[in-house]
Protein backbone atom coordinates (compact mmCIF):
# COMPACT_ATOMS: atom_id res chain seq x y z
CA UNK A 1 0.00 0.00 0.00
CA UNK A 2 2.17 2.53 -1.06
CA UNK A 3 0.31 4.89 -3.25
CA UNK A 4 -2.58 7.44 -3.56
CA UNK A 5 -4.78 4.86 -5.54
CA UNK A 6 -3.64 2.14 -3.39
CA UNK A 7 -4.85 3.92 -0.50
CA UNK A 8 -8.03 5.44 -1.72
CA UNK A 9 -9.42 1.73 -2.60
CA UNK A 10 -8.07 0.41 0.44
CA UNK A 11 -9.97 2.61 2.27
CA UNK A 12 -13.10 1.85 0.34
CA UNK A 13 -13.38 -1.47 2.39
CA UNK A 14 -13.14 0.92 5.65
CA UNK A 15 -15.43 3.56 4.29
CA UNK A 16 -18.17 2.13 1.98
CA UNK A 17 -19.15 5.62 0.49
CA UNK A 18 -16.14 6.92 -0.32
CA UNK A 19 -16.36 8.89 -3.47
CA UNK A 20 -19.87 9.27 -3.52
CA UNK A 21 -20.52 12.60 -2.51
CA UNK A 22 -17.47 15.31 -2.38
CA UNK A 23 -19.40 18.72 -3.95
CA UNK A 24 -19.70 21.17 -1.14
CA UNK A 25 -22.57 21.28 1.55
CA UNK A 26 -24.32 24.77 3.33
CA UNK A 27 -23.02 25.76 6.49
CA UNK A 28 -24.79 24.10 9.06
CA UNK A 29 -26.21 21.01 6.88
CA UNK A 30 -25.10 17.33 7.55
CA UNK A 31 -21.99 16.72 5.01
CA UNK A 32 -21.38 14.25 3.16
CA UNK A 33 -17.68 15.14 2.59
CA UNK A 34 -15.21 12.43 4.48
CA UNK A 35 -11.21 13.66 5.51
CA UNK A 36 -8.46 12.15 6.00
CA UNK A 37 -6.66 15.24 7.69
CA UNK A 38 -7.60 18.61 9.43
CA UNK A 39 -6.50 21.24 11.30
CA UNK A 40 -6.42 24.76 12.88
CA UNK A 41 -6.25 27.80 11.00
CA UNK A 42 -4.81 28.60 6.92
CA UNK A 43 -1.48 27.78 7.72
CA UNK A 44 -3.09 24.33 8.46
CA UNK A 45 -2.96 23.72 4.46
CA UNK A 46 0.80 22.47 4.28
CA UNK A 47 0.33 21.66 7.57
CA UNK A 48 -2.73 18.50 6.34
CA UNK A 49 -0.54 18.51 3.29
CA UNK A 50 2.80 17.44 5.03
CA UNK A 51 0.45 15.08 6.78
CA UNK A 52 -1.33 13.44 3.94
CA UNK A 53 2.23 12.91 2.21
CA UNK A 54 2.86 10.34 4.87
CA UNK A 55 -0.59 9.07 5.23
CA UNK A 56 -0.45 8.83 1.31
CA UNK A 57 2.46 6.26 1.91
CA UNK A 58 0.43 3.93 3.99
CA UNK A 59 1.62 5.42 7.01
CA UNK A 60 -0.41 5.19 10.66
CA UNK A 61 -2.33 8.14 12.24
CA UNK A 62 0.10 8.70 14.43
CA UNK A 63 2.91 9.23 12.43
CA UNK A 64 1.17 11.61 10.33
CA UNK A 65 0.47 13.63 13.21
CA UNK A 66 3.57 13.95 14.47
CA UNK A 67 4.81 14.72 10.78
CA UNK A 68 2.04 17.73 11.14
CA UNK A 69 3.54 19.11 14.36
CA UNK A 70 7.14 18.88 13.56
CA UNK A 71 6.10 20.58 10.08
CA UNK A 72 4.66 23.68 11.98
CA UNK A 73 7.58 23.84 14.52
CA UNK A 74 9.61 23.85 11.83
CA UNK A 75 8.66 27.23 10.42
CA UNK A 76 10.70 29.86 12.40
CA UNK A 77 8.51 33.23 11.78
CA UNK A 78 5.66 31.26 13.35
CA UNK A 79 3.46 31.37 15.80
CA UNK A 80 4.02 27.66 17.09
CA UNK A 81 7.69 26.44 18.00
CA UNK A 82 10.49 28.45 18.83
CA UNK A 83 9.54 30.97 16.52
CA UNK A 84 6.09 31.54 18.56
CA UNK A 85 5.39 34.65 20.65
CA UNK A 86 7.29 34.28 24.25
CA UNK A 87 5.76 35.38 27.81
CA UNK A 88 6.26 38.64 29.47
CA UNK A 89 9.90 37.46 30.66
CA UNK A 90 11.03 37.06 27.05
CA UNK A 91 10.75 33.18 27.35
CA UNK A 92 9.29 30.99 24.50
CA UNK A 93 7.79 28.04 26.45
CA UNK A 94 5.84 25.59 24.43
CA UNK A 95 2.86 23.06 25.13
CA UNK A 96 2.31 20.09 22.75
CA UNK A 97 0.47 16.52 23.47
CA UNK A 98 -0.60 13.26 20.69
CA UNK A 99 -2.82 11.59 21.03
CA UNK A 100 -3.68 7.70 19.19
CA UNK A 101 -6.63 5.76 18.91
CA UNK A 102 -6.19 4.05 21.63
CA UNK A 103 -5.83 6.03 24.42
CA UNK A 104 -2.65 6.28 24.28
CA UNK A 105 -1.34 10.05 24.71
CA UNK A 106 1.87 12.21 25.81
CA UNK A 107 2.02 15.95 26.50
CA UNK A 108 4.84 18.46 27.48
CA UNK A 109 4.13 21.89 28.63
CA UNK A 110 6.51 24.55 29.77
CA UNK A 111 8.97 23.31 27.52
CA UNK A 112 11.89 25.67 26.63
CA UNK A 113 14.95 25.31 24.14
CA UNK A 114 13.60 22.36 22.50
CA UNK A 115 12.46 22.79 18.83
CA UNK A 116 9.55 19.78 18.74
CA UNK A 117 8.20 19.35 20.95
CA UNK A 118 5.47 17.09 19.61
CA UNK A 119 8.15 14.26 19.38
CA UNK A 120 8.79 14.92 23.13
CA UNK A 121 5.22 14.17 24.04
CA UNK A 122 5.49 11.35 21.31
CA UNK A 123 8.04 10.16 23.51
CA UNK A 124 6.35 11.01 26.67
CA UNK A 125 3.88 8.74 25.16
CA UNK A 126 5.97 5.88 24.32
CA UNK A 127 9.14 5.34 27.08
CA UNK A 128 7.52 6.68 30.10
CA UNK A 129 4.94 5.21 32.03
CA UNK A 130 3.48 9.01 32.64
CA UNK A 131 1.18 11.35 30.20
CA UNK A 132 2.60 14.18 30.91
CA UNK A 133 5.98 16.37 31.71
CA UNK A 134 6.39 19.58 32.45
CA UNK A 135 9.00 22.29 32.83
CA UNK A 136 12.81 21.61 33.56
CA UNK A 137 11.63 18.02 33.93
CA UNK A 138 10.58 17.50 30.44
CA UNK A 139 13.58 19.87 29.24
CA UNK A 140 15.97 17.13 30.92
CA UNK A 141 13.71 14.05 29.44
CA UNK A 142 13.83 15.82 25.85
CA UNK A 143 18.07 15.93 26.45
CA UNK A 144 17.88 12.38 27.51
CA UNK A 145 15.84 11.32 24.50
CA UNK A 146 18.59 13.13 22.19
CA UNK A 147 16.70 16.36 21.86
CA UNK A 148 19.63 19.54 21.21
CA UNK A 149 19.23 22.02 23.70
CA UNK A 150 18.71 25.21 21.20
CA UNK A 151 19.45 28.82 21.39
CA UNK A 152 17.43 31.09 23.16
CA UNK A 153 16.46 33.58 20.54
CA UNK A 154 13.44 35.09 19.66
CA UNK A 155 12.39 34.40 15.69
CA UNK A 156 12.25 38.12 13.70
CA UNK A 157 8.56 38.73 14.03
CA UNK A 158 8.57 37.56 17.75
CA UNK A 159 11.00 40.22 18.46
CA UNK A 160 9.36 42.97 16.89
CA UNK A 161 5.76 42.07 18.80
CA UNK A 162 7.34 41.37 22.04
CA UNK A 163 9.46 45.22 21.70
CA UNK A 164 5.96 46.52 20.75
CA UNK A 165 4.56 44.72 23.75
CA UNK A 166 6.75 46.39 26.19
CA UNK A 167 6.08 49.81 25.63
CA UNK A 168 2.95 49.44 27.32
CA UNK A 169 3.67 45.36 28.58
CA UNK A 170 -0.36 45.28 29.67
CA UNK A 171 -1.31 42.23 30.57
CA UNK A 172 -4.69 41.65 28.77
CA UNK A 173 -4.72 38.31 27.51
CA UNK A 174 -7.37 38.69 24.05
CA UNK A 175 -6.41 36.45 21.28
CA UNK A 176 -7.14 35.64 18.07
CA UNK A 177 -10.13 37.53 17.02
CA UNK A 178 -9.19 37.89 13.85
CA UNK A 179 -11.49 40.75 12.65
CA UNK A 180 -10.01 42.77 15.35
CA UNK A 181 -6.86 42.85 14.34
CA UNK A 182 -4.70 43.53 17.14
CA UNK A 183 -3.03 40.06 17.03
CA UNK A 184 -1.60 40.50 13.94
CA UNK A 185 2.35 40.41 13.57
CA UNK A 186 4.51 42.89 12.00
CA UNK A 187 4.96 40.44 9.09
CA UNK A 188 1.30 40.34 8.39
CA UNK A 189 0.55 37.37 10.05
CA UNK A 190 -2.51 36.81 13.06
CA UNK A 191 -0.96 35.64 15.78
CA UNK A 192 -2.62 32.50 15.29
CA UNK A 193 0.03 30.42 17.89
CA UNK A 194 -1.97 27.08 17.73
CA UNK A 195 -1.68 24.25 14.92
CA UNK A 196 -4.21 21.19 16.11
CA UNK A 197 -4.09 18.41 13.70
CA UNK A 198 -6.15 15.10 13.58
CA UNK A 199 -5.23 12.34 11.01
CA UNK A 200 -7.38 8.95 9.74
CA UNK A 201 -5.09 6.54 8.27
CA UNK A 202 -5.53 3.46 6.03
CA UNK A 203 -6.46 1.26 8.66
CA UNK A 204 -9.45 3.54 9.91
CA UNK A 205 -7.67 4.54 12.84
CA UNK A 206 -7.83 8.17 14.07
CA UNK A 207 -4.75 10.34 16.03
CA UNK A 208 -4.18 13.59 16.74
CA UNK A 209 -1.87 16.20 17.96
CA UNK A 210 -1.72 19.86 19.08
CA UNK A 211 1.13 22.39 19.31
CA UNK A 212 1.50 25.90 20.60
CA UNK A 213 3.91 28.36 21.70
CA UNK A 214 0.87 29.67 23.77
CA UNK A 215 -1.16 32.78 24.27
CA UNK A 216 1.67 35.84 23.96
CA UNK A 217 3.25 37.72 26.42
CA UNK A 218 1.13 35.15 29.28
CA UNK A 219 2.56 34.65 32.81
CA UNK A 220 5.90 32.91 32.92
CA UNK A 221 4.69 29.44 34.05
CA UNK A 222 1.04 29.60 32.13
CA UNK A 223 0.03 26.50 30.75
CA UNK A 224 -2.98 26.91 28.41
CA UNK A 225 -5.08 24.46 27.03
CA UNK A 226 -2.96 22.64 24.52
CA UNK A 227 -1.12 20.31 26.25
CA UNK A 228 -4.34 18.99 28.06
CA UNK A 229 -5.35 15.67 27.26
CA UNK A 230 -9.49 16.08 26.83
CA UNK A 231 -8.94 20.24 26.66
CA UNK A 232 -6.84 21.06 23.45
CA UNK A 233 -6.79 17.42 22.05
CA UNK A 234 -9.25 14.48 22.51
CA UNK A 235 -9.04 11.28 20.95
CA UNK A 236 -11.33 8.07 21.11
CA UNK A 237 -10.49 5.37 18.49
CA UNK A 238 -13.90 4.03 18.33
CA UNK A 239 -15.69 7.32 17.85
CA UNK A 240 -13.68 10.76 16.72
CA UNK A 241 -11.49 13.49 17.87
CA UNK A 242 -11.43 16.83 18.51
CA UNK A 243 -9.05 19.96 18.55
CA UNK A 244 -8.56 23.65 18.98
CA UNK A 245 -7.09 26.68 19.32
CA UNK A 246 -8.19 29.88 21.34
CA UNK A 247 -8.57 31.15 24.57
CA UNK A 248 -6.97 27.88 26.62
CA UNK A 249 -8.50 29.06 29.97
CA UNK A 250 -11.96 28.57 28.29
CA UNK A 251 -11.90 25.54 26.94
CA UNK A 252 -9.53 24.04 29.89
CA UNK A 253 -13.19 25.20 32.00
CA UNK A 254 -15.47 22.87 29.80
CA UNK A 255 -13.11 20.27 29.15
CA UNK A 256 -13.63 21.30 25.34
CA UNK A 257 -12.15 18.31 23.36
CA UNK A 258 -13.34 15.61 25.52
CA UNK A 259 -16.97 16.93 25.80
CA UNK A 260 -17.30 17.58 21.77
CA UNK A 261 -16.14 14.04 21.23
CA UNK A 262 -18.40 12.81 23.90
CA UNK A 263 -21.26 14.69 21.79
CA UNK A 264 -20.01 12.62 18.85
CA UNK A 265 -20.73 9.70 21.00
CA UNK A 266 -24.83 10.56 21.04
CA UNK A 267 -24.64 10.78 17.31
CA UNK A 268 -24.23 14.50 16.89
CA UNK A 269 -22.65 15.69 13.90
CA UNK A 270 -18.81 17.32 14.27
CA UNK A 271 -20.16 20.77 13.18
CA UNK A 272 -22.96 19.96 16.04
CA UNK A 273 -20.77 18.98 18.61
CA UNK A 274 -18.70 21.60 18.30
CA UNK A 275 -21.19 24.17 18.39
CA UNK A 276 -22.50 22.41 21.52
CA UNK A 277 -19.13 23.18 23.27
CA UNK A 278 -18.92 26.88 21.68
CA UNK A 279 -22.82 27.48 23.25
CA UNK A 280 -20.82 26.00 26.94
CA UNK A 281 -18.64 28.24 26.86
CA UNK A 282 -20.09 31.23 25.84
CA UNK A 283 -23.21 30.39 28.35
CA UNK A 284 -20.58 30.76 31.50
CA UNK A 285 -20.36 34.31 30.69
CA UNK A 286 -21.95 35.71 27.47
CA UNK A 287 -20.40 38.92 27.80
CA UNK A 288 -17.09 37.82 27.93
CA UNK A 289 -17.00 35.76 25.14
CA UNK A 290 -17.47 38.71 23.13
CA UNK A 291 -13.92 39.48 23.88
CA UNK A 292 -12.31 36.32 23.48
CA UNK A 293 -12.20 33.40 20.64
CA UNK A 294 -12.39 29.81 20.57
CA UNK A 295 -12.39 27.41 17.38
CA UNK A 296 -12.76 23.72 17.65
CA UNK A 297 -12.41 21.64 15.24
CA UNK A 298 -13.65 17.70 14.89
CA UNK A 299 -13.91 14.23 13.09
CA UNK A 300 -15.34 11.32 13.08
CA UNK A 301 -13.85 8.07 12.14
CA UNK A 302 -15.59 7.81 9.35
CA UNK A 303 -13.98 11.04 7.94
CA UNK A 304 -17.21 13.17 8.28
CA UNK A 305 -15.92 16.64 10.02
CA UNK A 306 -16.84 20.15 10.75
CA UNK A 307 -15.48 22.94 13.08
CA UNK A 308 -17.31 25.65 14.67
CA UNK A 309 -16.21 29.00 16.76
CA UNK A 310 -17.68 31.83 19.13
CA UNK A 311 -16.51 34.73 16.28
CA UNK A 312 -16.24 34.64 12.66
CA UNK A 313 -12.63 34.61 11.49
CA UNK A 314 -11.81 31.04 12.40
CA UNK A 315 -10.19 28.99 9.98
CA UNK A 316 -9.29 25.35 8.96
CA UNK A 317 -8.14 23.10 6.43
CA UNK A 318 -9.26 19.52 5.30
CA UNK A 319 -7.54 17.49 3.03
CA UNK A 320 -10.67 15.75 1.52
CA UNK A 321 -10.64 11.91 0.22
CA UNK A 322 -10.14 12.78 -2.99
CA UNK A 323 -6.79 14.20 -2.18
CA UNK A 324 -7.53 18.20 -2.30
CA UNK A 325 -6.86 20.18 0.59
CA UNK A 326 -8.67 23.38 1.03
CA UNK A 327 -8.89 26.65 3.58
CA UNK A 328 -12.65 27.21 5.01
CA UNK A 329 -14.17 28.93 7.42
CA UNK A 330 -16.00 27.98 10.27
CA UNK A 331 -19.42 28.63 11.16
CA UNK A 332 -19.66 31.05 14.12
CA UNK A 333 -21.85 31.53 17.09
CA UNK A 334 -21.63 35.55 16.80
CA UNK A 335 -21.67 36.64 13.31
CA UNK A 336 -19.83 39.91 13.11
CA UNK A 337 -17.15 40.72 15.99
C1 LIG B 1 -3.43 28.76 24.55
N1 LIG B 1 -5.00 27.75 23.06
O1 LIG B 1 -2.27 28.72 24.93
C2 LIG B 1 -3.71 28.39 23.12
C3 LIG B 1 -3.60 29.63 22.30
C4 LIG B 1 -4.11 29.54 20.90
O2 LIG B 1 -4.19 30.37 18.76
O3 LIG B 1 -4.79 28.65 20.51
N2 LIG B 1 -3.83 30.49 20.05
O4 LIG B 1 -4.36 29.13 25.26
Amino acid sequence: MNNRRNFLLSTITFLPILGSVLQSQPTGKKSKEKAYVISTWDSGKEVNEAAFRLLDRGAKAIDAAEEAGIYIENQINCCVGLGGNPDREGKVTLDACIMDHKFQCGSVSFLERIKHPVSVARKVMEKTPHVMLVGKGAQKFALEEGFTLEEEKLSSDAEESYKNWLIESKYKPVINIENQVPDKLPSGKFNHDTMGTLCLDHEGDLAGMCTTSGMAFKMHGRVGDSPIIGSGLYVDGKTGAATGSGQGEEVIRVCGTFMIVEYLKQGRSPEQACRLVIKRIIDINPDKAKSFQVGFIAMTKKGEFGAYSIHPGFSYAVTLQNGTTEVRESDSFFKTS
